[in-house]
């Protein structure tokens, strides 16, 4: 069985620890990538960490990881109050995707209450900064453990 977890990250997230730290606090990507990975190392997982800013290559990440992984922790940034074509493409790859999020998307604006994403992923973490990464990553490495 692979023991490969997929961590994909959406748009802007590359700027992350750089600008507004206030929403988003001032871990880097690369900081957060780091503890995973050690996490995962230590309940015997590897990581894969893609981030794009591009909404197909996140459809092409997803669709490489159907044969190579277990399951993906996935902040869709942006894109997961508007894409279709990633919803499509969790549905597609019959994987456990865990939605996640830094910020608590229904405590901003009323357009990130809503998420094209959620009705096809496993579950949905968010507003706990990059702790929501970390308990992404134990809650998909619980649900594949227990299949
Ligand atoms: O809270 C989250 O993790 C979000 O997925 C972040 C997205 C936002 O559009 C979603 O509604 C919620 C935005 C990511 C932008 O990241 C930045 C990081 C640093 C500076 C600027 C943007």
């Amino acid at each position: 069985m692979s023991r490969e977890i997929l961590v994909l990250n959406g748009p802007n997230l590359n700027l992350l620890g750089t600008r507004e730290p206030e929403v988003y606090g001032t871990t880097t990507l690369d900081d957060i990538v780091l503890e995973l990975t050690d996490l995962a190392a230590a309940r015997g997982y590897t990581l894969r960490a893609v981030q794009s800013n591009v909404e197909g290559e996140l459809v092409d990440a997803l669709h490489a990881a159907r044969t190579t992984c277990v399951g993906v922790v996935f902040n869709p940034g942006a894109y997961t109050h508007t894409s279709i074509a990633l919803r499509d493409a969790i549905s597609g790859v019959m994987l456990p995707v865990v939605e996640t999020h830094l910020s608590n998307v229904h405590a901003r604006e009323e357009f990130r209450h809503t998420s094209m994403l959620s009705a096809v992923c496993l579950g949905v973490i968010g507003g706990f900064g990059a702790t929501s990464y970390r308990l992404a990553l134990d809650a998909l490495i619980s649900h594949v453990e227990a299949a």
